[in-house]
């Protein structure tokens, strides 16, 4: 399936890996992009030296491109942002922030594409302004850190506002989510979850069966009291900040109970006292699979469904 979005990016199926903090780690991407599709390092909370490692790691497993996410909001976002560049990775995707304009100039002088994660048509209008070379639109199913609108509602509000290719994402992952996303004008998707559980993703076993168990109920958000909305699984973590939140304890105080708490998920397993983010398409996702068998069983759904008579 050719786009706009295959053609820039050089990959064969229109399927982008989500940028997820501690997940999408060289093993994740390398697999996502040797199936075809374009994987991507999560720059997250890590520092650059972390990620300039991440990237050559992936480089070891695969020839085919991948792409590194910056995590805006990141300490150590200016660093990551040269790192890519001294790299020579080609294509780069934000979240959580709007970019600064030094690292789009510094970003576009080296030749990289550069694909925003944007939560409203505001945001996709002046990414398009800024020089951004598509823009994803996250609607708020997906998991972590959201927006506020559906990717029903928000993906042909954006595909009607800009003229780049847009990425649809939140809420996907088989191949009717991908079809639906190409109705609404989309020419690929990001997908986070159903990846969590591949074969090739080094999260804890208690994370994967946890997200595999999961209904279509299970997640909730936090934080949007302090305009910082996260969604994952409820669970014991959950309660207890939802119901600090609900007693109006100040957003550091918060903060403080969820420092190195997606790293205890994830890394250790723990599920309860952990965060287990999430999108609410959880409650889909049903088994362990490789990248190339979620890749390839999605396609050939998609492609079934969009040329139906
Ligand atoms: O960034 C994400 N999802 C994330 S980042 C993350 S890291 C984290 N770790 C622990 C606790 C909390 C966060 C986990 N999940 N998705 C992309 C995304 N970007 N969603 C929404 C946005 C966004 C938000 C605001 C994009 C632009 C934006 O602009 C702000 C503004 O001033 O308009």
């Amino acid at each position: 399936m050719k786009t706009r979005v295959t053609e820039t990016l050089g990959i064969e199926y229109p399927i982008i890996q989500g940028g997820m903090a501690w997940v999408a780690e060289h093993h994740l991407a390398a697999a996502v992009s040797e199936a075809g599709g374009l994987g991507l390092i999560g720059g997250a909370n890590a520092p650059g030296e972390v990620v300039r490692d991440e990237i050559r790691k992936a480089r070891e497993l695969t020839k085919k491109p991948f792409g590194v996410n910056v995590m805006l909001m990141s300490p150590h976002a200016e660093d990551v942002a040269k790192v890519v560049v001294e790299e020579g990775i080609k294509v780069v995707t934000t979240g959580a922030g709007i970019i600064p304009a030094n690292y789009m100039s510094m970003w576009k002088n080296a030749g990289i594409k550069v694909i925003p994660v944007v939560a409203s048509v505001a945001q996709a209008r002046l990414m398009e302004k800024s020089g951004a070379d598509a823009v994803i639109a996250e609607g708020m199913e997906s998991g972590g850190h959201i927006g506020e609108t559906t990717t029903m509602a928000l993906v042909p509000q954006v595909v009607d506002a800009v003229s780049l290719p847009v990425i649809a994402a939140g809420g996907i992952a088989d191949g009717r989510g991908i079809a639906a996303a190409f109705m609404l004008g989309a020419e690929a998707v990001q997908m986070g979850t159903r990846f969590v559980v591949s074969k090739e993703s080094i999260v804890h076993q208690n994370y994967k069966d946890r997200l595999i168990k999961a209904k279509d109920i299970d997640s909730t958000v936090t934080g949007v009291s302090h305009g910082h909305p996260v969604r994952c699984l409820r669970n014991k973590m959950t309660r207890e900040y939802l119901k600090l939140e609900q007693e109006g304890k100040s957003f550091e105080e918060l903060e403080y109970l969820t420092l190195g708490t997606l790293r205890k998920a994830v890394m250790e397993g723990d599920v309860e006292n952990g965060t287990v983010m999430a999108g609410q398409i959880a409650g889909l996702v049903q088994k362990e699979q490789t990248c190339k068998e979620m890749i390839e069983e999605m396609m050939a759904q998609a492609e079934t469904l969009l040329s139906r008579k």
